[in-house]
């Protein structure tokens, strides 16, 4: 029999802390969103492996303020999402107030409530019920505190459980009570290549608890694997009885100390049970799928903004305020007004969706009127390549931390204008780096440069004219620093202008023969 495989990660792109929960066949997934408006997106799976996302679980202000002093990474951190007793619970932090909240909902594409606040330390809340219907709220430490589930107050503790092996960041716990155990699943290491995931058990979640005989039971730590940083793990048992576990990684490319500029993003490994203990990893990026597979249709490329409301996949920093957008101004165009004069700081109209291919391609249809807008690729305030029209003129502006500058300049026609922004990791700029070279002079080797390129075009009649090309490496995580990954999107910051489509594909293969 032909055993189908699947290819990780299965939620490509900046979609960290994944957290996943099954409801009879359906599986739901949730991540962290940081700084981005509407927040913690949703997605639906029948198999593990190929998820769409249904929605955004903070998708109002009143869910999800984030003033315009949020910092780049800030915002919502990691949630869990749990089903009990007929509702959604979805638990997670702001770090705005730098407290716990928890909203719920009947139905997991929403509406879902308003948050319920607790007064709980750390981050990285976890729910779970006792078989007395008792609910227990654990936090990075880790701590376990019993809380009424609809006020959010504290009835007992919080309880020191276990704080795992000695790794920095004990957090992201996640307590399972299976048969006659609670375990704790737990990180530590920090999010970085040290990330490992660790296990406890005990007989009550209020402990005592007790590690497991082999710690961590995953890491990818000193290795040389492609996929890095394991970490932040949930766990859910299928229909058939197998278990899987959900966690986020990196794949870093280029020059020592390799870059990693799509983020962290969400990968599916299997786990084995040897003397009552889960194991799991190495996580590969092929590996024997779930007993059930449900395909789904591959997405249109393009987004012509003809649907009554944007799709969940668009995300704005910190707000997407109403009257800075609107997609019934120009039917059949998305149309964005200027909020604020520049994208290197907070409070400006930017529309965009997470870049999650190394080698991509994104066309955007712009009439910028007598506005000035265009395209970003951006991790941040401090860290974005655009290309962008004003009066006339395409110009390719660079800010790289303290530095902004305009790289090329050239005349476009009046009207609307198309926009090509295309990322490869393949035939790279040269590199700054003096590395090994061939007998033609050409670099050759691992990871000899940056980790990407990104090409910055206007097609005139149809045509590309390449405006620039710029090393990807300064719009990296190892550059900008933070927890987020690159998002690419439509901006205007003076006037209006309107967008007729959005377009994205990945293209190519990765040099070793990976899926892009
Ligand atoms: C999150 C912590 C972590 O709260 O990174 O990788 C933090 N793990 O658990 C932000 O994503």
């Amino acid at each position: 029999m032909n055993v189908p495989s699947f290819d990780n990660p299965v939620v490509p792109g900046f979609h960290p802390d994944p957290s996943v929960c099954r409801v009879g066949e359906d599986y739901y997934l949730v991540c962290s969103s940081f700084e981005y408006f509407p927040g913690v997106p949703i997605f639906h799976s029948r198999d593990l492996v190929h998820w769409r996302q249904i929605g955004n679980v903070l998708d109002r202000p009143s869910q999800l303020p984030l003033p315009p002093r949020v910092p780049a990474s800030g915002g919502i951190y990691a949630p869990t999402i749990r089903h009990h007793g007929g509702l959604f619970y979805m638990i997670t932090t702001n770090m705005d107030s730098e407290r716990n909240f928890f909203v719920t909902a009947e139905r997991p594409g929403g509406p879902w409530s308003d948050p319920v606040w607790l007064d709980l330390p750390g981050i990285d809340p976890d729910l779970a019920w006792d078989d007395d219907g008792e609910c227990w709220c654990t936090t990075s430490g880790n701590r376990t505190t019993r809380i009424d589930p609809s006020s959010g107050k504290a009835l007992e503790g919080p309880i020191p459980i276990w704080s795992g092996t000695g790794g920095r960041y004990p957090e992201a716990p996640h307590l399972f009570h299976i048969g006659e155990w609670w375990y704790l699943l737990m990180s530590e290491g920090g999010t970085e290549r040290a990330h490992a995931v660790s296990i406890a058990r005990a007989r009550s979640p209020r402990g005592p608890f007790e590690p497991g005989p082999v710690n961590p039971i995953l890491t990818h730590r000193g290795t040389a694997r492609p996929i890095q940083s394991t970490g932040h793990a949930d766990m859910v048992c299928a229909p058939d009885g197998t278990w899987w576990m959900i966690l986020l990684a990196t794949r870093n490319h280029g020059f020592t100390p390799e870059f990693q500029v799509l983020g962290r993003e969400t990968f599916l490994t299997p786990v084995r049970w040897a003397d009552g203990w889960p194991v799991a990893g190495p996580v590969e990026e092929r590996h024997e799928a779930p007993a059930s597979w449900h395909p789904l249709p591959t997405p249109p490329a393009r987004d012509d903004f003809d649907a009554a409301g944007l799709a969940p996949c668009w995300i704005s920093p910190r707000a997407r305020p109403d009257g800075s957008w609107s997609l019934t101004e120009r039917p059949g165009w998305l149309t964005l007004h200027a909020t604020g004069p520049t994208l290197d700081r907070p409070g400006h109209t930017f529309v965009g969706r997470r870049q999650q291919h190394h080698d991509c391609r994104f066309r955007v249809r712009l009439d910028p009127g007598s506005g000035r807008a265009g395209v970003s690729v951006r991790l941040d305030e401090a860290h974005h390549y655009d290309l962008e029209v004003h009066e006339g003129v395409a110009s390719v502006n660079a800010r790289i931390g303290p530095l902004r500058q305009t790289v090329a300049r050239r005349a476009v026609p009046p009207g609307p204008v198309t926009l090509v922004v295309e990322d490869r990791t393949t035939d790279l700029l040269p590199p700054s780096l003096v590395g090994p070279v061939d007998a033609d002079g050409e670099p050759v080797g691992v990871g000899v440069g940056g980790p990407d390129t990104l090409g910055f075009s206007v097609e005139v009649d149809g045509v590309p004219a390449l405006l620039a090309e710029l090393d990807g490496r300064y719009l990296s995580t190892e550059v900008a620093t933070g927890f987020t990954g690159r998002v690419v999107g439509m901006y205007v910051t003076e006037g209006s202008a309107a967008f007729d489509w959005f377009e994205y594909e990945a293209t190519g293969h990765a040099p070793d023969g990976r899926r892009p």
